[in-house]
């Protein structure tokens, strides 16, 4: 056996000079250079043919079909003495030169086949690691032990990622272009973090839906069901889960049309004023309504969480987001947030998840359990060597509050303002919300715009202009100016072959498309607002 060498001289890889693979099957001789690993399995996936992932996160197994021809590289890195991430990063015949990483979801612990031939298929080397641990995204008991946590929270991404390219450069003689990052949710947490810690791992980061300020978010990810609790329907505060649709339906029928175009989509929620009030039972009237105190309930969901001296905690929900809320806010234990705490911050699987209070937000910081908060906004090392950063987050989100995104925007802002450098966030940084889409997917706005997370549903012009991850590329390699905006697309029953319904520009925070008159479906009947944008 020979280990296999880099040649000394790398070429460098262009979408014009592709570069030649080496055989899949000589990757196993690999010896890593910057992480303790093995390389187990180079397997030559033909043109054509299919593939099904058994991983731990049934949404990862979901059959990839008439794949282009690759080399599939299952590998594992050490993270600590004792602990190891499996991943895997899929070589394309004809590589384009770029590299990618792709993130996880939830607590998921398993390699992303979804999102990995997503990004195969626009001609990246890309990996995928299952982050240290096997589990499904609900399934989060593994955080009780803080090496798989800080493998989850930062540290296996990092690994891989290193050793991946290695394989990518091994494999086709050639140098990486450009590296590049996707994720959507815990993704997009991960994105934030290897920018905050690791700012040479990525040239370009796309951050879907994410979730930076990982202890506050699951604080209100419980916080908010608390009213709720058990499910007790005799407390008079309880909302059942089949009222969430009538809410829903009340909010829009107040603020569908603020925007000018009645079409079940609400573009800004910032400025839809909900009276819950329209929803209250009548005396003679106790079917689809609400009492007093669920009202007062509902209320709670849209302000923010504060201490008792007025510092935020969270955000709360955006208008639109509701139809989604059962999730929440109609489970015995609510998906995520109870779980992020009784493992990983209190460590203890009988927790009573309704003693949630500022104080247990406050511990949680202080631990910062696997290092998971992506929140530090000093991010100088990345933007200084010429990194960049695309973040999009739906408007109509329920799990992960848009407002969230705006809050770490600002942060992020506010920090370069203090040493005189706030004007060149822009350069470098820039935020999309997405009106009419849940979260990472989905909803009745246009939300294919071609990120991680979205099923490998892309658009019908796979380009920069229609496309979050292209744009960044085009951004990041000079081909095109910082994006303003991105074109997303609705499919009709979000089925392709049915063809588009309407395509519609997503705009940079806090604007969104307004309506100039026309053909509410087609595109050049919308615009950006180019003031306001920051
Ligand atoms: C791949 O899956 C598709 C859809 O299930 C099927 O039609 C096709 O025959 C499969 N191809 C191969 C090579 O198995
Ligand atoms: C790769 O390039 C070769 C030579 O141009 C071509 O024959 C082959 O079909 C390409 N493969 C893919 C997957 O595009
Ligand atoms: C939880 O408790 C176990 C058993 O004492 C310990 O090994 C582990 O490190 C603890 N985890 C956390 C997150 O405190
Ligand atoms: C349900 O709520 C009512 C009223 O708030 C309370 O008296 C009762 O103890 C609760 N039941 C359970 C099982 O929590
Ligand atoms: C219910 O009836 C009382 C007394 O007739 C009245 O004061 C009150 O406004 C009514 N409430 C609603 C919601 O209609
Ligand atoms: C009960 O509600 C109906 C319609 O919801 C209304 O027409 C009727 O006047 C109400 N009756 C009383 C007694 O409030
Ligand atoms: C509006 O535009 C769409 C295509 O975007 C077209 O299918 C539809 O017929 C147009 N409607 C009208 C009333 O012109
Ligand atoms: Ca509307």
């Amino acid at each position: 056996m020979h280990p296999l060498r880099l040649p000394s001289v790398l070429l460098l890889c262009t979408s014009i000079s592709l570069c030649t693979a080496s055989p899949c099957q000589d990757l196993t001789n690999i010896r890593f250079t910057s992480v303790v690993g093995r390389l187990t399995l180079g397997a030559t996936i033909l043109a054509g043919t299919n593939f099904t992932g058994h991983t731990a996160e049934p949404s990862f197994n979901s059959p990839q079909i008439n794949l282009p021809a690759s080399c599939r590289a299952v590998f594992t890195v050490a993270t600590t003495s004792d602990s190891t991430a499996n991943a895997e990063v899929w070589l394309p015949e004809n590589w384009t030169g770029r590299y990618m990483s792709v993130g996880n979801g939830g607590f998921a612990g398993g390699v992303n086949y979804p999102d990995i031939v997503w990004s195969l298929r626009k001609g990246f080397a890309v990996m995928s690691t299952d982050t240290g641990h096997q589990s499904s995204q609900g399934d989060g008991t593994w955080l009780s032990n803080p090496t798989a946590a800080t493998d989850w929270g930062h540290r296996a991404l990092h690994l891989t990622t290193l050793a991946a390219k290695e394989i990518a450069e091994a494999f086709s003689r050639c140098e990486i272009s450009k590296s590049y990052y996707a994720g959507c949710s815990t993704g997009g947490r991960q994105g934030l973090n290897a920018v905050q810690r690791y700012p040479t791992d990525f040239d370009g980061v796309l951050v879907g839906s994410a979730i930076p300020w990982q202890t506050h978010t699951a604080a209100w990810q419980t916080y908010v069901a608390l009213q709720q609790y058990p499910s007790n329907k005799s407390n008079p505060s309880y909302i059942p889960a089949s009222m969430w649709a009538t809410i829903a339906a009340a909010v829009l029928s107040q603020c569908d049309s603020a925007d000018g175009v009645e079409d079940g989509i609400i573009m800004n929620p910032a400025r839809c004023t909900f009276q819950p009030e329209v929803v209250l039972c009548s005396n003679n009237s106790t079917m689809n309504c609400l009492h007093s105190a669920q009202v007062e309930n509902l209320k709670r969901m849209y302000r923010p969480w504060l201490t008792s001296s007025g510092v935020l905690i969270n955000p709360g929900i955006s208008h639109s987001g509701e139809a989604s809320f059962s999730i929440l806010m109609n489970q015995r234990t609510p998906q995520f947030g109870p779980i992020f705490y009784g493992y990983a911050v209190v460590n203890n699987s009988n927790w009573d998840w309704s003693s949630i209070s500022p104080a247990t937000v406050a511990l949680a910081d202080e631990i910062n359990p696997g290092g998971a908060n992506a929140y530090n906004a000093d991010m100088r090392p990345f933007a200084d060597r010429g990194g960049k950063v695309v973040q999009y987050h739906g408007y109509s989100d329920p799990l992960i509050p848009t407002y969230n995104a705006a809050a770490w925007y600002d942060r992020l802002v506010g920090f370069f303002s203090d040493i005189g450098r706030g004007g060149e966030v822009p350069a470098f940084y820039r935020l999309f919300t997405i009106p009419g889409m849940g979260h990472c997917a989905g909803g009745p706005g246009a939300w294919v715009v071609d990120g991680a997370g979205q099923g490998g549903i892309v658009p019908k012009t796979d380009d920069a202009r229609h496309s979050m991850i292209w744009s960044l590329v085009e951004w990041v390699e000079g081909k095109a100016a910082a994006p303003e905006s991105v074109m997303g697309t609705k499919f009709v029953g979000d089925t392709v072959g049915d063809g588009v319904a309407f395509e519609r520009p997503v705009c940079r925070w806090p604007g969104v498309a307004e309506y100039c008159g026309g053909n509410v479906t087609s595109a050049g009947s919308w615009s950006c607002p180019t003031v306001g944008v920051y």
